[in-house]
């Protein structure tokens, strides 16, 4: 289509060299970066993450680093989720929240130590967030973005693939759960997680020029269970329920809205950003709510990705925020961001482009 202009404001992934060599046909960006979208082979790509092992280049998932004797007052006071009973060694599902109770990101928070958190992120600038929170509350905590790329493999065989590498203790690891290793010298945390819910598990590479030659030993040593070069699957993850922050939200959703709810410790002490916000828009009861849409049709359509107008009874209801062909259910399916209004069977139309197509909302997830 066209190219892309190296500067050194597009940082690149310490696995870039790999998925080139992979064969690697699209990019998207992500947090200032390039991550691979496509190998080429959209339907092996998916049936790869179904029946086997997929490896993925996630180094977008950025680590913000909280460190110093404030980190932990830091860490709650970022997350309206209560975080005093997280061990080290423990990761948790976090909605970050702006003073409105508006969404702002969704990462998974690692405790390494009593003083040192990561924000694993998605799609926005937490690190000059986490920064000017630290500053305005005058806190003693070093906020910076180590030098640390996850690679995911994720499908029903990342287990066995994983415990052949690193021993059978992997197999013990609670979902989020994680372990500072080492593998042929290579310093990294292996962590049960991932954007999928086939199973599986991310490496933490934690040196960046050791990219390639990670990538190439689980390439390697995933060989018996049929590997192959992935990303993360839209397909997938909506039949999955996963959220894709920045995809499925706008900057006016609240975690209630996207079913993040339970995720949300109103409890939590008065100073943590958004809290009041959204002890208050719990009160009140959130005016929109996430459902399944399955669209009428038995072939692929392109809905493309922007959000379209949803219509009951004459009347908008909301957005579909995704729609993608789902090769499990044989329909297009996708995220309705609706009225709380709405219920599950309702028929409602959807319109592109002027163009109706009947839907049915349904329960989430879709498998
Ligand atoms: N890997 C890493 N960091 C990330 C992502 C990742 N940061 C941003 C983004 N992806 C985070 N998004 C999610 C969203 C959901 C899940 C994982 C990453 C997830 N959710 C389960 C669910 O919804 O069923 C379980 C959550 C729970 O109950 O605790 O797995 O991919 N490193």
């Amino acid at each position: 289509m066209f190219g892309i202009t190296p500067s050194s404001r597009l940082r690149p992934s310490p696995f870039y060299e790999a998925t080139l060599a992979e064969g690697v046909t699209a990019f998207t960006t992500y947090n200032h970066m390039l991550m691979p979208t496509s190998f080429g082979h959209p339907e092996e790509e998916y049936w790869r993450i179904i029946n086997s092992v997929s490896l993925w280049d996630v180094a977008v998932e950025r680590q913000v680093q909280l460190e110093g004797p404030d980190a932990t007052r830091l860490a709650q006071i970022l997350c309206p989720r209560d975080l005093s009973k997280c061990k080290v060694g423990q990761g948790k599902y976090v909605p970050l929240c702006n003073h409105d109770g508006v969404l702002i990101n969704d990462p998974i928070l690692l405790k390494l130590d009593e003083q040192r958190y990561w924000l694993s992120i998605a799609d926005s600038n937490i690190w000059f967030w986490a920064r000017a929170i630290a500053a305005e509350r005058g806190l003693n905590v070093k906020v910076s973005e180590p030098d640390v790329s996850p690679l995911a493999i994720q499908g029903p065989k990342a287990e066995a693939l994983v415990a052949s590498v690193f021993g059978d203790w992997v197999r013990e690891l609670k979902y989020f759960w994680f372990h500072q290793t080492e593998l042929q010298g290579i310093p990294l945390v292996l962590a049960r997680s991932g954007w999928s819910k086939q199973g599986g598990f991310e490496l933490y590479l934690m040196d960046g020029s050791k990219g390639t030659a990670l990538w190439n030993i689980v390439r390697e040593a995933g060989k018996p269970w049929g590997i192959g070069p992935g990303a993360p699957n839209p397909c997938e993850r909506i039949e999955s329920g996963l959220l894709s922050y920045g995809g499925d939200s706008d900057d006016t959703t609240n975690p209630f809205e996207v079913r993040l709810g339970k995720y949300i410790d109103l409890h939590v002490p008065d100073d943590v950003v958004g809290i009041q916000a959204l002890r208050r828009i719990q009160a009140e009861g959130a005016k929109r709510q996430q459902l399944g849409v399955m669209l009428e049709g038995d072939k692929p359509t392109e809905l493309g990705f922007h959000w379209h107008a949803i219509y009951k009874d004459g009347h908008r209801v909301g957005d579909l925020t995704n729609c993608v062909w789902s090769r499990r259910l044989n329909r297009n399916i996708g995220f309705g961001l609706v009225s709380s209004a709405c219920a599950v069977d309702d028929q409602v139309i959807v319109h592109k482009d002027g163009q109706p197509t009947s839907a049915r909302l349904v329960n989430l997830p879709f498998i």
